[in-house]
């Protein structure tokens, strides 16, 4: 399109994570022609490219129409996909669990809708690659059928979240606040998150390796806290996409506080850019009104002077950090900012009627807080601890036969 940025580049970068060998590409700056999305000129190129090194298949950046697919499939004899259908081909190549599975399905349902009338139409007219199979069915069968199979995967998904939306009110009755990693794809939120908890997640230079969340416990600074892992965003992606992983995302929407990665190693204008559509993703799903920390990921390859021009872009909108979760540089000011942010915390000192001190009492105090002192003298449990504020409510109500408790200055 005329004035559009050419995005060949991340492309290519998709291309490769699905498994293509990216061997010849072509741009132009001109309106989608209707018939063929490129001009008549690009199309005898990109015919000659074909017929020279045997290519398998086309991937468009633009989204492609049903009739622009055909044409283009019957002109140049090999199949034709656009940037849509390929994040569908990673994301279905990495994902893993039930959940992310029935939302790439329904991604492609979705996808699929507004075309089949159209397919079926086109391919009752001659076999085209990518149209096989569909002169058998009424375009209307076609098309209920996939409304149908829409619908049930939807009632499925519909289950899932509300099981985490138990899960997830189960959490926040503890107290405990949950910190969501999110951010563009490859940005290293899976790596934050290993140096964070400790735990291994799979971490790769491919895009969208991470597809589901993941969720652990861990301490920062003392405090215990969630976080979790989630799926990377990316520019340019069909709202149909962003909402059929509303079930993963809605960790993130659920969150206390979100650490928004951005791979700071790339040139200042891509940062910025991945910075708005991020932001502007997080709004989409509704994210509003939430504590958010810009964390500037991959240190390790910014020179000094560009740190504090990323740090200068943010004009104190954020709290803003230059980390390297590769290495660990910075992550101690990171764990000092996310500290700085976390409420709901409140130290106290207690004395507790020996007959309420439970086992159970102690093991919350002990998962939950951060336990100063503790000493047992005349039939009482005398403790100076920081834990969650409901744990310390509950606390206090133990006190009120004889015994005290005391909030103190954090
Ligand atoms: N140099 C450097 N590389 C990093 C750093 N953090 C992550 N990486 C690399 O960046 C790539 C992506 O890291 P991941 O942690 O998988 O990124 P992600 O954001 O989870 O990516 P998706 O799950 O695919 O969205 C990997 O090759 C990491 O090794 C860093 O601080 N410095
Ligand atoms: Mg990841």
């Amino acid at each position: 399109m005329p004035g559009e940025e050419p995005n060949l580049e991340e492309l290519a970068e998709l291309c490769e994570t699905a498994g293509y060998e990216v061997v010849y590409q072509l741009s132009q700056q001109r309106h989608p022609h209707s018939q063929y999305n490129i001009g008549p000129s690009k199309l005898k190129e990109l015919a000659e490219a074909v017929k020279r090194l045997g290519i398998e298949k086309i991937i468009f950046e633009n989204e492609l129409k049903p009739l622009q697919e055909y044409n283009l499939a019957k002109a140049l004899g090999v199949e034709m996909i656009d940037r849509t259908r390929l994040i569908l081909e990673i994301f279905t190549l990495h994902a893993s669990s039930l959940e992310a599975k029935l939302e790439i399905k329904l991604a492609e349902l979705r996808y699929e809708l507004p075309r089949a009338k159209e397919k079926v139409r086109l391919a009752k007219r001659g076999e085209q690659p990518g149209f096989h199979g569909l002169g058998a069915y009424e375009a209307d069968v076609y098309y209920e059928e996939i409304s149908r199979r829409i619908q049930k995967i939807q009632k499925k998904l519909d289950e899932i979240k509300r099981k985490k939306v138990i899960s997830i009110r189960r959490t926040r009755l503890e107290g405990i606040p949950t910190i969501a990693l999110a951010g563009y794809t490859n940005s290293g939120k899976s790596t934050l998150f290993r140096r964070l908890t400790g735990y291994p997640a799979e971490v790769s230079n491919k895009l969208f390796t991470t597809l589901s969340t993941k969720k652990r416990i861990t301490r920062i600074l003392g405090k215990p806290v969630y976080i979790s892992d989630t799926v990377g965003f990316i520019k340019n992606v069909p709202a149909m996409l962003v909402s059929a992983f509303m079930s993963t995302l809605m960790e993130v929407v659920e969150s206390d506080l979100v650490l928004l990665l951005v791979d700071g190693a790339l040139p200042m204008p891509e940062v910025r850019q991945r910075l708005n559509v991020t932001l502007s993703t997080l709004r989409q799903i509704g994210v509003v009104n939430k504590p958010i920390i810009l964390v500037f990921n991959k240190a390790d390859l910014i020179m000094p002077e560009k740190r504090d021009k990323l740090i200068e872009m943010v004009n104190g909108a954020f709290p803003a950090v230059v980390v390297s979760a590769k290495t660990g540089e910075n992550i101690d000011l990171l764990e000092k900012t996310i500290d700085s942010m976390l409420s709901g915390f409140v130290k106290f000192t207690a004395k507790i009627p020996l007959e309420e001190a439970t086992p159970l009492l102690l093991s919350q105090l002990r998962e939950r807080g951060m336990v100063e002192s503790m000493t047992y003298h005349d039939g009482f449990l005398e403790v100076t601890a920081t834990t969650p504020a409901q744990l310390a409510e509950r606390i206090k109500a133990l006190t009120w036969n004889g015994g005290s408790f005391q909030l103190s200055e954090t």
